[in-house]
């Protein structure tokens, strides 16, 4: 992914951005627009499309859409692939602090089309994925493609490509990564991957680039994404040999809600998540033979303090 503004997040903050005008290159400013208005704009530029376009599926599961024909039924009402919707936050970062979540109060309508769900696992959010990709407007102008996937991390800050478009990372959750973890190599040296999770999402602009135009995307303009998942790893962020997938203890797939010791670090992110002085790595051994032969404990077998209730490197009242 080329990122043709590899600008902070920040500067969203801003009240006004500067952009260059091609023609004369005579600097133009752009008003930082209000959210919720460019919300209700969008998601009615979304709707007139999706009830003004025609739905085309190969045999390869590739999406194609253009307007409408005589006689054809809209995206909007045909059934052969129903047309869903989920409210979402726009989950961007602006820092990685439990109260950093980027400033926007817009309960967002994504609607979205599963082609496949998948036959592996769905990810969470804090998984890495390697997804296949591509990308265009609502006039059905391409602006990015990606068929072999690359990876994508969470959370990441200050880049503008579809690890930071919020709406691209969390429909993700919707499908599931390939049957099989390791992909068919074709005949000319693509790979393949085994019933996949294929995903159409349509995103409004405030958990896409917003106020930043690229080429093919106007600022303030909902894009399109036909999403492939094919592969997912688990992380440590912290390193503190208790998976992040296990560091989200009240289960909502939110892992900077979940802060044991109250310090403002959520729990993935924190080498000692009860705050005892004792990193959460040396609470979690099992046998030590001091000649540097180290076991750690599964994270199920992970013991409770001997009169707690919750897991030792959860609990400050021992180590
Ligand atoms: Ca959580
Ligand atoms: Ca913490
Ligand atoms: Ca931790
Ligand atoms: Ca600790």
């Amino acid at each position: 992914m080329k990122n043709i503004f590899k600008v902070s997040f920040f500067l969203t903050l801003t009240v006004l951005i500067v952009s260059c005008n091609k023609s004369d290159d005579t600097p133009t400013v752009v008003e930082l627009r209000d959210r919720q208005e460019v919300y209700d704009e969008n998601i009615s530029e979304i709707e007139t499309y999706l009830q003004s376009s025609f739905l085309t599926v190969d045999a390869n599961l590739n999406a194609t859409i253009a307007t409408i024909g005589a006689g054809e039924t809209s995206v909007w009402d045909q059934t052969a692939y129903p047309l869903q919707s989920v409210i979402v936050k726009n989950d961007g970062r602006t820092t990685n602090f439990v109260n950093g979540r980027f400033a926007d109060d817009v309960e967002y309508k994504l609607y979205y089309i599963v082609l496949n769900e998948g036959g592996g696992n769905y990810p969470k959010s804090v998984d890495s994925t390697l997804v296949g990709y591509k990308g265009w407007n609502l006039q059905n102008e391409s602006f990015d493609q990606n068929n072999q996937g690359t990876w994508f991390t969470f959370p990441q800050l200050g880049q503008f490509d579809p690890v930071s478009i919020s709406g691209f990372r969390q429909i993700l959750s919707k499908v599931k990564t390939s049957s099989s973890t390791t992909p068919t190599v074709n005949s000319d040296g693509t790979l393949s991957w085994p019933d996949h999770g294929n995903v159409l999402v349509f995103i409004p602009a405030g958990l896409a680039y917003f106020n930043i135009p690229r080429t093919n995307i106007e600022a303030y303009k909902p894009i399109v994404f036909q999403s492939r998942l094919f592969a997912l790893k688990k992380n440590d962020h912290d390193r503190d040999r208790v998976l992040s997938q296990y560091e989200d203890l009240n289960d909502d797939n939110d892992y900077f809600n979940d802060d044991t010791d109250g310090d403002n670090i959520p729990d993935f992110l924190d080498i000692d998540d009860d705050g005892d002085g004792f990193v959460t790595k040396t609470e979690i051994i099992e046998t030590n033979d001091g000649n540097g032969n180290i076991t750690y404990y599964s994270y199920p077998s992970i013991p409770f303090c001997s009169s707690g209730s919750i897991k030792k490197y959860l609990d400050a009242n021992c180590n």
